[in-house]
């Protein structure tokens, strides 16, 4: 009997233990997620906070409250200062800087509060309206859209204090206003204290991004890339409203970057590569774009080979696009790389490797297909490859596509 009770009371440990070693993840960030690395280590760091539905909602966008929030946290900054104590509207910093009573919502017991006084010039310390030091209130600089009771005030203020965060130029931060990749960029960077040579780091004609050369923002780009800080599995603009899971990993990779532990960052962005024995093809690197937008996928071609759609063992289409003209004005190393696509022949070998791992596919099926056809774009939910290029070669009549099944 006593041994029942053994074994029962084993299982059942047995089955507690197991749902406790679950109890961390987030139900929407499955294993295979390509950010669930990131996701992790950030939770697990205690910055981004399990709630009770255990949802992280990693195609949500950040705004730039809780991005200044997630970047002051990855770098343990403590913003107790901002704390407002008393609730009178002031926090605790601005009122050691003013002179008043920090857990006194009416320091000087006029019957009007702190707070009121400052908004209105008066001195929060002298007895009724005694007008304050205008020295003292431009020491206490202050958004006017964000108030103490807010959630996000005291990251707001320590990341104002350390010039990570600058206003708009009517004292507006737009807490709410989503931020975008240029914006998370430059909160990255500066909050990291990573200098960034202005020589080194300015456009040049290697440049793959092909947006406004001058722009305040690609010496971000440039070094981001350089450092491997961004991935290979977005595509990269500036005005690109960041996800919660792009941001997660963007932190991610500036906190092993900063600590120097790089070998992820390098693994990631040097392992997504295609082999075509048939066309003399190998290790060339994809780069990441959309399919439907041809501004963005320009430049991924001009850096190599674009990759659109699903990754390989993501159950889906991973498709692929590539030149195959050799225009004069065409930079591209990779200008002629799929000229002889039709070269290949039903059941020739492609392989791609992906993180590690290899993945084989052989060709079942070519065609040649109007440029406007979307249809080869249509992901049905199993493992296949499609390359497609402009055809014939030196037009941009028609698409050469070839299919492929994994093996
Ligand atoms: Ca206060
Ligand atoms: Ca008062």
């Amino acid at each position: 009997m006593k041994f029942l009770v053994k074994i029962i009371v084993f299982i059942f440990s047995f089955f507690l233990f197991a749902s406790l070693a679950q109890a961390g993840n987030y139900l929407d960030v499955p294993e295979n997620s390509l950010y669930h690395e990131a996701i992790d280590f950030l939770q697990e760091k205690g910055i981004l906070i399990l709630k009770g539905d255990r949802q992280f909602n990693p195609k949500n966008t950040v705004n730039r409250a809780e991005a200044v929030k997630i970047v002051l946290e990855t770098m343990d900054k403590d913003i107790s200062d901002y704390f407002d104590s008393d609730s009178d509207g002031l926090p605790d910093k601005d009122e050691e800087i003013l002179g008043s009573n920090p857990s006194s919502p009416d320091s000087d017991k006029d019957g009007i509060s702190d707070f009121a006084e400052v908004e209105n010039g008066y001195s929060p310390t002298q007895k009724g309206n005694v007008l304050i030091d205008p020295g003292l209130l431009e020491k206490i600089g202050l958004f006017t859209d964000i108030q103490t009771s807010d959630w996000f005030y005291p990251y707001l203020r320590k990341a104002e204090e350390l010039n990570i965060v600058k206003g708009y130029g009517d004292n507006t931060f737009r807490p709410a206003q989503t931020i975008n990749l240029a914006e998370t960029l430059k909160l990255f960077f500066h909050t990291y204290e990573i200098d960034l040579d202005e020589e080194k780091y300015r456009s040049n004609e290697d440049n793959v991004f092909t947006w406004d050369q001058n722009a305040w923002y690609m010496k971000y780009f440039l070094a981001a890339q350089e450092k491997n800080l961004l991935t290979p599995y977005e595509y990269l603009r500036p005005d690109l409203e960041v996800s919660r899971e792009f941001f997660a990993e963007i932190a991610y990779r500036f906190i092993l970057y900063k600590v120097g532990k790089t070998e992820y960052l390098e693994k990631i962005n040097q392992n997504f590569l295609i082999t075509i024995p048939a066309l003399n093809i190998e290790n060339v690197e994809l780069g990441t774009t959309n399919p439907y937008d041809e501004d963005y996928y320009n430049w991924a071609l001009r850096s190599g080979i674009s990759h659109a759609l699903k990754y390989p063992g993501e159950n889906g289409k991973v498709f692929i696009f590539g030149h195959s003209s050799g225009y004069l004005w065409d930079q591209s190393k990779y200008k002629n790389i799929f000229r002889k696509l039709n070269k290949l022949q039903e059941g020739d070998e492609i392989l791609l490797q992906f993180q590690g791992e290899t993945y084989t596919y052989k060709v079942n099926l070519k065609e040649v297909v109007d440029p406007k056809n979307n249809n080869i774009l249509t992901d049905f939910g199993r493992e296949e490859l499609t390359i497609a290029t402009c055809w014939p070669p030196d037009t941009l009549l028609q698409r050469y596509v070839v299919y492929a099944k994994r093996v």
